[in-house]
């Protein structure tokens, strides 16, 4: 039989990991206190040694587990940040990385109006007064890829709770960074209707699911991920999980989101993950997990139909794609 290292089957973040989890428990720091007590010094164990040639600092364990709930590897950082969706740089997903290399993300502010009672401006710095939490969730490209990535973020829920919607307002909508010259995608794809747009309804925003992002990997957020704050919403596809938000509206009527505009007929504003329900070009039914061979099925409501289904109780999911 054929011998094949560890390292060869282990997807990198499960070995790097595993690395991590070592560190976190204290093994060679432990090791190095015992010696301390006898009376050797610590600084010129081999473990020390090695350990101050690799890290400075131990570090914190980058995620809190190597899988999602339903035990699915979590991707590894290098496929999170350099495939992915962001159009204002450029539609090739494999580009996004290096254009979006370097963007500037702060000082930065969003702004939270509309119908609210307590409209607020929120840096940098306010945001990172939320209280940050992980979240492994999967994410479903509605051209039926998916990952699984562990975000940094806060609900949703608690910055809507600052501010105080009104009793008229019904949808949230928000608004990415319109920067037709720092971004080279807006040039080159003139035909949509910028700036990217997207909407939810307010009990969609305001589950618990339902998060603001600010990292990934227990790191900030790179400019290709949607830097420095984006949504994530799991239970949908993609597109709805905008990025580098400048702008929260609590309205009254349907946003009408950048896809929307473009395809009607393709793109609808709840956007729900549906095996059942086929893109008008392709099968919605399974999906290519980035990094594995072969495709797995996809699942209601991307797997969280539990906790969400609720929410469409009644409703004609095929005519409200
Ligand atoms: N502003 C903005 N947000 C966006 C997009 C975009 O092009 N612009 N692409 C969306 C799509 S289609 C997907 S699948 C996800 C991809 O997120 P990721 O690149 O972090 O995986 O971002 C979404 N948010
Ligand atoms: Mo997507």
């Amino acid at each position: 039989m054929n011998k094949i290292k560890s390292s060869e089957i282990t997807p990198e973040h499960l070995y790097l990991s595993r690395r991590d989890f070592l560190k976190s428990m204290g093994i060679v720091s432990a090791s190095a206190a015992i010696l301390a007590a006898c009376g050797m010094a610590p600084e010129s164990t081999p473990e020390a040694l090695a350990a101050a040639a690799s890290d400075a600092q131990p570090t914190l364990p980058p995620s809190s587990s190597a899988t999602d709930e339903l035990g699915d590897p979590l991707n590894s950082f290098e496929d999170i940040t350099n495939y992915n969706n962001y159009y204002e740089f450029t539609t090739d997903k494999e580009r996004v990385a290096d254009l979006a290399n370097g963007y500037p993300t702060s000082p930065w502010e969003v702004q939270v109006g509309g119908l609210v009672n307590n409209p607020k401006t929120f840096s940098i710095d306010d945001l990172r007064k939320f209280e940050i939490e992980e979240r492994i969730y999967r994410l479903r490209c509605v051209e039926a890829w998916s990952m699984v990535i562990p975000w940094m973020g806060f609900p949703l829920s608690k910055l809507l709770a600052e501010v105080q919607p009104k009793a008229e307002a019904k949808y949230v909508r928000f608004e990415t960074i319109y920067d037709p010259e720092g971004m080279p995608g807006f040039k080159a794809n003139p035909w949509y209707q910028w700036p990217y747009v997207e909407g939810l309804r307010i009990d969609e925003a305001m589950h618990d699911l339902t998060i603001l992002s600010t990292g990934l990997y227990g790191k900030d957020l790179l400019p290709q991920s949607g830097a420095p704050v984006r949504l994530v919403v799991p239970w949908k596809y993609g597109f709805k999980s905008i990025k580098s938000i400048v702008k929260i509206d609590l309205v009254t009527e349907m946003p009408t989101s950048l896809w929307m505009a473009a395809a009607p007929n393709e793109y609808g504003f709840y956007a729900n993950v549906n095996p059942t329900v086929d893109h008008p070009r392709w099968s919605q039914a399974s999906e290519r997990r980035i990094g594995e061979f072969g495709r797995s099925e996809t699942l209601m409501f991307n797997g969280y139909e539990a906790e969400v289904a609720h929410l469409y109780a009644g409703m004609d999911l095929t005519a409200n794609f």
